[in-house]
């Protein structure tokens, strides 16, 4: 299976996210995917191959375009209101708060396109953003040019990404955007299966609304785990995507007999949905040792889960999410891999 990684990732690594009452360094740092390069080489992966640039336009179609002027410009914005710190929110648009006007106020715009304020901006995150999808891209067409599958290294993340709201360490949504690029290849019916740790809101709202791409979250419950407010069982999709949601919250503690149990179900909704094609929004903070989650997947478990999603027989694009035990990492997204591959 092939990768497509781009080293611009480093472009985006803010010194501060908001933790705890502290300002700490990022769980979603610059090494998490430099493990995973690492392991991919280790294994004989070796077909990595840079994206080049991002097509503009499927990130505008998809994209609210006062969303994307705000990420292309903040900085900017931010520098000249005197601020001498990284972009980070502070006053949100909460209940009875919304009337839909982005302020002008550059602090007051970045609250409004903000949905957790844990992420910072930096200079040249919009250039690592739009080499992370850029890989999304890529991978999406060599699938799309008959490959089976490809992997896209992606960073930073973006399935907690809306199409006008960043946060959760994400800003531009790349598995929404690969599920959209095998849609406008032909494909009538794409399933997006979301295996990250925290539950996939910003695909979700994406689609919430549509027939045609199926998609299955298996993440912490919101009543304990971020994005909090979203993620319930009872979110099945409204109008034309009336049952083409699926979430499958799970408590604290949860191993692998529960999650393979909501893995099989979600699979088998796929399956039922008729997908043409898959997208997997591959995080890997379901293991064990995840420093900011609490499920118990153990390193062998992904390899099985990846068993389990190729039995779809789907052609797929993975893409990279979230995964903060560093260096297991590497280790639990390339065992998804090579599950997948048999
Ligand atoms: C892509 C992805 O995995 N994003 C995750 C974003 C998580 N953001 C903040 C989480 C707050 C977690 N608090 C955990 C306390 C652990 N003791
Ligand atoms: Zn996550």
């Amino acid at each position: 299976m092939r990768t497509y990684f781009s080293e611009r990732h480093r472009m985006h690594f803010p010194q501060a996210e908001l933790h705890g009452g502290e300002l700490v360094t990022p769980y979603e740092r610059p090494s998490r995917v430099e493990y995973v390069l690492a392991r991919l080489k280790e294994r004989g992966l070796t077909d990595i191959v840079d994206p080049g640039e991002a097509d503009m336009g499927p990130i505008r179609d998809m994209s609210d375009p006062g969303y994307l002027a705000f990420l292309e410009s903040a900085w900017d914005e931010w520098k000249a209101a005197g601020f001498a710190g990284e972009i980070i929110a502070t006053s949100t648009p909460v209940r009875r708060m919304q009337t839909g006007r982005p302020p002008r106020n550059i602090d007051g715009k970045v609250g409004y396109y903000a949905l957790a304020s844990e992420t910072a901006i930096t200079r040249t995150t919009w250039e690592a953003t739009l080499s992370s999808a850029a890989s999304a891209q890529a991978a999406t067409a060599h699938v799309i040019s008959g490959a089976w599958a490809a992997f896209a290294l992606c960073r930073p993340p973006g399935h907690h990404a809306t199409a006008d709201m960043y946060g959760g360490y994400c800003f531009i949504n790349n598995a929404a955007l690969a599920a959209e690029q095998f849609r406008a290849s032909g494909a009538g019916r794409v399933a997006i299966l979301d295996i990250d740790f925290h539950h996939g809101n910003g695909t979700q709202d994406i689609f919430y609304g549509r027939g045609d791409v199926f998609f299955a979250s298996l993440h912490g419950a919101p009543e304990d785990a971020f994005p909090y407010f979203l993620g319930f069982a009872d979110e099945t999709g409204e109008g034309d995507g009336e049952g083409s949601t699926a979430n499958y919250p799970m408590s604290p503690g949860t191993g692998y007999g529960e999650w393979s149990g909501a893995l099989d179900d979600a699979i088998s909704r796929i399956r039922a949905f008729g997908a043409e094609a898959l997208v997997v929004s591959l995080g890997v903070d379901a293991f064990k040792d995840d420093p900011i989650s609490f499920f118990k997947l153990d390193s062998p478990d992904f390899m099985d889960a990846g068993r389990r999603i190729a039995g779809l027989g789907l052609p797929t694009v993975f893409c990279m999410e979230g995964g903060y035990a560093i260096e297991a990492v590497g280790i639990n997204a390339v065992n998804v891999l090579e599950g997948f591959e048999g």
